[in-house]
């Protein structure tokens, strides 16, 4: 299991956030719904998608190895078709939605003490995992609970992404980080469009080209070019920027894959609607997949993780390589994290059914 993407709280603070997480997924919905019912933004409802026209194509792969099982076996699977964002969903546009409905993202949220009596306070505060550096580390002697690089940091959310005194100001056309799944599910509503399943996600991913381990072919880098914004270094020390960008990059930095969708590699790793099954593919029906009935639950929590697919800026050459088509991994449902993000798709007619 990598890691790298699926971040766990630091070995103290890990018994707190799967507690605490259990509880707030029995509270009624009621402290995280919409407060009000605002219409839907005013732009057209397609505007920034692309139509994807369905078909068949082979998910997952058959030449995956013992690291990555869970993208096998390649299989059959048909798409009907659906419209997508263009780009991850920015902070502009979930500033929109914020606007428009006050809503509270997870993050920004302290725990009533009252709920948690036994709880460390600073375990209390609204916050989300960030990523910082650290040296000495071989990853590949990490996973569970020990995965140094992952920090709980209280006050850390989509306003502050880097926590108290950091700001968005300048990169409002940042991919949105730090939500969890009902967040992004709140946004998506508001917007009338959903998360895409992991199915049309790949589809959409792989912009027509046929069992290529890359969005955009072949070749990692072809022509020597970087294609998308991850790791180039020595992870989790050191990353060289060699792309340009040692952090989250603006929506668009990097070109578009042949169905016109950019960073469907790299950047964030976006979620989708599907829970998460190591298993999945095995059973996977070939129309329409929704994935499994639950989720993935390697913490025993009683709940599970949903997929995110694409891979992040974290993602490095050695250890993640989660860049690729068939890349998928699990997200802990009520994480909210800085490499995670989502773009959404619509179920409007196809243009030329208007
Ligand atoms: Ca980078
Ligand atoms: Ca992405």
């Amino acid at each position: 299991m990598d890691s790298a993407v699926n971040p766990k709280p630091a070995s103290n603070a890990k018994a707190w956030i799967i507690i605490i997480a259990v509880v707030l997924m029995v509270t009624p919905f009621g402290i995280l719904v919409l407060r009000n019912s605002p219409a839907a933004p005013a732009s057209p409802a397609t505007t920034g998608m692309v139509w994807i026209k369905g078909g068949e194509f082979t998910m997952g792969s058959d030449k995956a190895d013992e690291k990555h099982a869970e993208e096998a076996p390649g299989h059959a699977v048909l798409i009907k078709g659906f419209w997508m964002d263009v780009t991850e969903v920015t902070n502009a546009q979930f500033q929109a939605f914020v606007d428009a409905t006050q809503y509270v993202t997870d993050a920004e949220k302290d725990l009533d003490p009252r709920q948690f009596p036994q709880a460390p306070p600073e375990m209390l505060k609204g916050g989300s995992l960030l990523f910082k550096k650290v040296s000495g580390v071989n990853p590949f002697q990490c996973g569970g609970a020990n995965l140094p690089w992952w920090n709980f940091t209280a006050g850390a959310n989509w306003r502050q992404p880097e926590g108290a005194k950091s700001s968005i100001k300048e990169r409002m056309n940042h991919p949105v980080i730090c939500l969890t799944y009902k967040d992004v599910q709140a946004y998506a509503k508001w917007s009338g469009k959903r998360l895409p399943t992991e199915a049309e996600w790949e589809f959409a991913a792989r912009g027509g080209l046929k069992d290529k381990p890359y969005t955009w072919g072949d070749e990692e880098r072809p022509n020597g070019k970087i294609m998308c914004n991850h790791w180039q270094g020595k992870f989790p020390e050191r990353d060289n920027g060699v792309d340009g960008f040692t952090y989250v990059a603006p929506v668009k930095s990097f070109p578009a894959n042949a169905f016109g969708l950019y960073d469907m590699a790299g950047n964030v790793w976006e979620m989708c609607e599907d829970w998460y099954g190591l298993e999945y593919y095995k059973v996977s029906p070939k129309d329409g997949p929704i994935g499994p009935a639950i989720g993935y639950d390697p913490e025993k929590t009683g709940y599970g993780q949903h997929v995110i697919r694409g891979g992040s800026w974290l993602c490095d050459e050695g250890y993640c390589l989660r860049y690729r088509a068939t890349s998928r991994q699990g997200l802990d449902t009520l994480t909210s994290t800085n490499h995670v993000g989502f773009r959404c798709v619509s179920d409007l007619p196809a243009p030329s059914a208007k």
